[in-house]
């Protein structure tokens, strides 16, 4: 089993709607996840983000668990509304201070700060202005994002615009399951789309200007597929079928989102609905989007074995029982492997793991622990595969377990758990499950050993 280099970055994520809590608290603003959480029947079991797990006052024994476990970086983001209330650059400063505790208690601990500066939660203000329909939230965006370098320069240098705006487009404006909750016609989904992608520039650009140090990314996510088998034949067609448009599957996608964004262009869809969409991009906004950042951020978490056929990839059909997490998500480990090498090869740009993990049925033992073999040996599974694609050569310079703590698992509430740290959620009490010991035996010797 191959060693992974001693400059690889190990980490944990989490996301400030999903663990801070007391969103409103010390001048902060409401979200689009405030609203969404407390608009009934949104949320399974009613659940919302008042509380979550409390990081807003608990961040320094979350920080203090995150040295414990031995990582190098930590992924977390920052709440757009807690800090400009109203996205309008007024800010609050009381809302600012609590990330300044956060990353001056990471830098104390030896963590180097990974900032997310958009994990979903909008102002709640600025979606009554439009939201992501309107092209002025994407300025709206930059402007914060040049405020959060100016301030932290020096502290923090690595910086993720957006996670996930493929979810974001498709889970929030087009199926409505999350916040704001609305179901769009194509024209306009595809321009919250295009203004995120706006966004993105816009926020790299000012980041840059304010702080020439700070290296920035993006979060992605979307399609993958892996070879059913390793022959020539198997891994073109996964190749393909990764990258192929389908009119009406486009949004979870890399490549509509980092095709534009680092190439310069979108996909070819030629005769689809899409292409007059296309079409109606300005030269502008596409000189704003083509705004490539210096590194990628990749949020896996399972794809789909092809191989070859007459006409093409085909998808191989699940088959009865196969392996499924808690949240039945397909668990397809060689996803970290192919996947993470085909969008290598096509974005030539360092990579970085930002997300990866699973939810697992996990409560506490009669032992007063938490045992969670399901997540072991998930993790043994995917970063064997990961340690492949980095043994090829793949610019793969770092991992993020989603997630450090369980949290809110958006609309299905806290009954999913992602954590390396079990949350007793009616105390607040964190419990290190075994998947965080043996997290911790792997970051120290750099091997995978599933019996660790
Ligand atoms: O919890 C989420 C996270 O906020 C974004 N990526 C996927 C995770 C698991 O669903």
């Amino acid at each position: 089993m191959m060693q992974f280099p001693e400059t690889f970055v190990w980490g944990a994520a989490s996301a400030a709607y999903q663990i801070e809590g007391y969103d409103l608290e010390d001048g902060g603003g409401a979200s689009i996840w405030r609203t969404f959480t407390h608009t009934p029947g949104k949320i399974a079991y009613g659940d919302t983000g008042d509380i979550a797990c409390d990081s807003y006052h608990r961040y320094a024994e979350d920080i203090a668990l995150l040295k414990e476990l031995g990582v190098r970086a930590y992924r977390f983001s920052t709440s757009w509304a807690r800090i400009d209330p109203n996205a309008d650059g007024t800010w609050n400063p009381a809302g600012l201070a609590y990330y300044d505790q956060v990353v001056d208690n990471c830098l104390n601990a030896g963590i180097e700060p990974y900032m997310t500066l958009y994990h979903w939660e909008l102002p709640q203000a600025s979606q009554d202005r439009g939201g992501w329909e309107s092209e002025e939230t994407a300025y709206a965006f930059g402007r914060f994002a040049g405020m959060m370098a100016n301030h932290f320069k020096g502290r923090v240098k690595n910086y993720f615009t957006l996670n996930e705006p493929q979810c974001t487009t498709s889970l929030g404006y087009q199926q409505g399951v999350h916040a704001p909750g609305l179901k769009l016609k194509l024209p306009k989904v595809f321009s919250c789309h295009i203004h995120q992608m706006m966004a993105h520039g816009l926020a790299l650009r000012a980041i840059k200007a304010a702080d020439p140090d700070a290296v920035v990314g993006i979060a992605s996510t979307g399609n993958l597929c892996y070879p059913e088998t390793e022959t020539p034949e198997n891994i073109e067609a996964a190749r393909q079928a990764t990258f192929a448009t389908d009119a009406d599957n486009w949004i979870f996608t890399h490549q509509w989102l980092l095709d534009p964004i680092i190439l310069g262009h979108f996909p070819d869809c030629p005769g689809t609905r899409l292409e007059p969409l296309v079409k109606k991009v300005t030269q502008k906004q596409m000189a704003i989007i083509h705004c490539p950042p210096d590194m990628l951020g990749y949020n896996i978490y399972n794809g789909h074995a092809v191989c070859t056929g007459e006409n093409g990839p085909i998808y191989i059909p699940k088959y009865p029982g196969y392996p499924r997490t808690a949240l039945k998500w397909p668990v397809t480990p060689e996803v970290l492997n192919w996947g993470v090498r085909f969008l290598q090869e096509r974005y030539k740009l360092p990579g970085y793991i930002t997300e990866n993990g699973l939810s697992c049925n996990d409560r506490i033992y009669l032992d007063g622990k938490v045992h969670d073999p399901d997540r072991i040996d998930f993790l043994a599974r995917y970063l064997t595969a990961l340690s492949r694609a980095v043994e090829s050569g793949a610019d793969i310079r770092g991992y993020f377990h989603w997630s450090l703590t369980d949290n809110l698992e958006w609309h299905s509430g806290y009954g999913d758990r992602f954590g390396l740290i079990y949350v007793d959620f009616p105390t607040g009490q964190r419990i290190p499950k075994d998947s965080f010991c043996w997290y911790r035996k792997l970051i120290r010797s750099g091997r995978v050993d599933p019996a660790n």
